[in-house]
């Protein structure tokens, strides 16, 4: 099988991914670099494409500075308080100080935001504010698509892997990539590049599984690209352990902050109980966190959580009481009520809307069952996975500071939204405006690195025949067998994921062990994700897109192996509710209270593990 033609593209920046931080990217590196070339790689249709491509109901970060109500410094205490006393206050101030502009931007393009009668935006809780967000991806993209010209805009190309300079290792040089409905190679040489590809989805495995597989609450396109492809070359990651489970409605996914801040709902168990009552005194052994307002998620999550282990399930939202009270017997005002309830589903996770009907709940009626999810690997979220990246020059200190704000340890490479590490709480908002500000900086490290880099022939090539490999391997041993998908000289990517799946939910604290695992549970999940990693060299595919899920069951698989080695590395359980350690079953500030870093070396195949220092700026 001859290897399909390629497209060489060159370019000062190059964005990889067309999400919400990618279409801030663009939209910022076309003000700031109009003689630059800006080109934007995307594996789908930026319209749709990434976790805001169903849409969103609310926009959850905004600090409505013009209106008196939050400053960027009272952000970065309730962030670093969720995250139970850990993250990058440089890095969450940053985003806080930008976000407003950028919400008041996506208005401008048309995005609808909930008013008051005097005309203030409405609100949900403190950060949050509610949008008719059905279209909040479009929204983003025009612009992006705008500043980019139709020439700089590749769509439904799937990035595998990045490029470096083949004389300096430590810098980056572009990325390669394939069509994903035509035989071709793409590769993109470019002096910068903007990691925008987002978190990561169905690592461990979902809890729906088999009829209902495909239903998850983050974006199934969320394939944890953006980890895969910086950890192969050697990028300093940090809180890779760190992960996020969501309480969402049961089996439809539907998102909780609606209904705890804006209804006023509350969960009951079995008994009628609230745990956020019964279970109050729990929340003291997580002293000083354990008393912040609002209790921290995993904090509120570890509560129900005793509450299901407990068997005391299943656990209600009660929809119907949250909703009477608010209409206070008055029929016009349950009808408004009860628009408000079902657009919060219909703009942003249909499938629970889905759910209601199917199952005929009228939620003004019928309370609704919620569970904790499995967990989700991601940075923009209450989760903070991602790169090490230097912060920006006014705030940072030296230790957090490196030249080029968003930059990674990779020289050129910088990142934004969900790639990014220890600077959670973005969501959408925040996530666009992370990809402003990288881009902003990588104009200014083009100005000061104005060099093509090198990347010659034998890198490219090596790759092309690595990411052509599964295509090849399927047409080799078709034959073998009566039936396609069992041979023995492949697997498919689909067998891949399941078998990731399983791993990670056994050993690193997925949903059938409790969340819970311990130090030797881990190094036994790590010996048998180091086999699975070999032995995705044998995947087959049958056709372009089986070849893409091929590459994003590899990059689900570098998140999962890097998630376990920061778990084990970890010797605490500092969030409760999203993971147990059961052999270190307290938090330690004492010893603990540092951020987890790693970098994978390629040449050794080694991983290295380190703490970097938590340091105060505002809090
Ligand atoms: O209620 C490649 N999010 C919410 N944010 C909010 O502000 N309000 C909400 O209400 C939110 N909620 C919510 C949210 C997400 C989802 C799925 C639901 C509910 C159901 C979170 C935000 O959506 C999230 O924070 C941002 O979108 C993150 O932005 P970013 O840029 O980091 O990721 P992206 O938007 O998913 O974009 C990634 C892009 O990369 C592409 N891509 N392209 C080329 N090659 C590859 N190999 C690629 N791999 C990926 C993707 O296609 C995508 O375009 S609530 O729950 O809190
Ligand atoms: P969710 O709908 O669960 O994704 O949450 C949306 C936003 O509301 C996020 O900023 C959450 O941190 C926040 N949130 C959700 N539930 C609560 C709660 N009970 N108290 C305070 N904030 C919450």
């Amino acid at each position: 099988m001859a290897l399909p033609i390629t497209e060489t593209v060159e370019c000062d920046i190059l964005i990889i991914g067309g999400g919400m931080s990618g279409c801030g990217a663009a939209f910022e590196a076309n003000y700031w670099g109009r003689n630059l070339r800006v080109v934007m790689v995307e594996k789908a249709a930026i319209e749709r494409s990434g976790a805001t491509g169903e849409g969103l109901s609310a926009i959850n970060c905004y600090m409505g500075q013009r209106y008196g109500w939050n400053t960027p410094e009272d952000f970065v205490k309730y962030v670093v308080n969720d995250m139970m006393g850990l993250a990058r206050e440089d890095l969450v101030y940053d985003v806080g100080r930008h976000v407003d502009s950028s919400v008041h931007l996506l208005e401008e393009w048309g995005l609808p935001i909930w008013k008051k009668e005097n005309g203030e935006y409405e609100r949900i809780g403190r950060w949050q504010i509610p949008i008719h967000g059905e279209s909040i991806k479009p929204i983003a993209a025009e612009p992006a698509r705008k500043a980019l010209g139709p020439e700089n805009l590749y769509e439904r190309v799937s990035v595998t892997h990045l490029l470096t300079d083949d004389d300096d290792p430590g810098k980056i040089a572009g990325a390669i990539g394939f069509g994903v409905r035509e035989n071709k190679f793409y590769v993109f040489k470019a002096k910068t590049v903007i990691i925008a590809c987002g978190g990561a989805s169905n690592v461990f495995r979902p809890r729906s599984v088999n009829e209902g597989m495909g239903r998850t609450w983050y974006s199934v396109f969320a394939t944890g690209a953006a980890y895969g492809l910086m950890i192969p070359i050697g990028t300093e990651m940090t809180q890779m352990e760190h992960r996020f489970v969501p309480t969402r409605f049961k089996d439809g996914y539907g998102p909780v902050g609606m209904w705890f801040q804006y209804f006023h709902a509350r969960i009951t168990n079995s008994l009628g109980e609230d745990y956020t009552i019964t279970r109050a005194d729990e929340l003291k052994k997580y002293e000083p966190y354990g008393s912040a307002i609002p209790t921290p998620t995993p904090l509120r999550n570890h509560q129900m959580f005793m509450d299901i282990r407990d068997g005391l399930g299943p656990m209600y939202m009660r929809t119907e009481e949250a909703m009477a009270k608010l209409a206070e017997g008055d029929p016009a005002k349950m009808d408004k009520v009860r628009n408000e309830a079902w657009e919060d589903f219909l703009d942003m996770t249909i499938s629970q809307a889905l759910t209601w009907a199917a199952q005929n709940i009228a939620p003004e009626e019928t309370p609704s069952e919620v569970v904790l999810a499995e967990p989700y690997i991601m940075g923009s979220h209450s989760g903070e996975a991602g790169a090490w990246v230097s912060g920006p020059e006014d705030l940072s200190p030296p230790e957090y500071f490196w030249g080029y704000n968003k930059m990674t340890t990779v020289r050129g490479l910088f990142a934004a939204g969900d790639g990014v590490g220890a600077a959670p709480h973005k969501f959408s908002s925040g996530s666009f405006t992370e990809g402003r500000l990288a881009a902003k900086a990588a104009v200014n490290y083009l100005a000061d690195h104005p060099a093509a880099p090198v990347v010659g022939d034998a890198q490219v090539n090596r790759l092309q025949e690595t990411i052509w490999a599964p295509l090849e391997t399927f047409d080799r041993y078709k034959g073998v067998s009566t039936a396609e998908e069992i041979n023995p000289h492949y697997f498919t990517p689909r067998q891949a994921l399941f078998r990731l799946q399983k791993i990670m939910d056994e050993y690193a604290g997925g949903t059938s062990t409790w969340y819970t695992t311990n130090g030797p549970t881990l190094e036994r999940g790590i010996q048998l994700m180091e086999t699975l990693r070999e032995d995705l060299a044998h995947l087959g595919a049958r056709n372009l897109h089986e070849l893409m899920r091929c590459w994003e069951v590899v990059d689900r698989a570098w998140v999962g192996e890097s998630h376990m080695r920061h778990l084990l590395y970890r010797k605490e359980t500092r969030w409760p509710g999203y993971y147990y350690r059961s052999d270190y079953p307290d938090l330690d500030d004492a010893n603990w209270r540092v951020f987890v870093n790693s970098r994978f070396d390629a040449e050794s195949g080694r991983w290295d593990l380190f703490t970097k220092p938590y340091i105060r700026i505002c809090t």
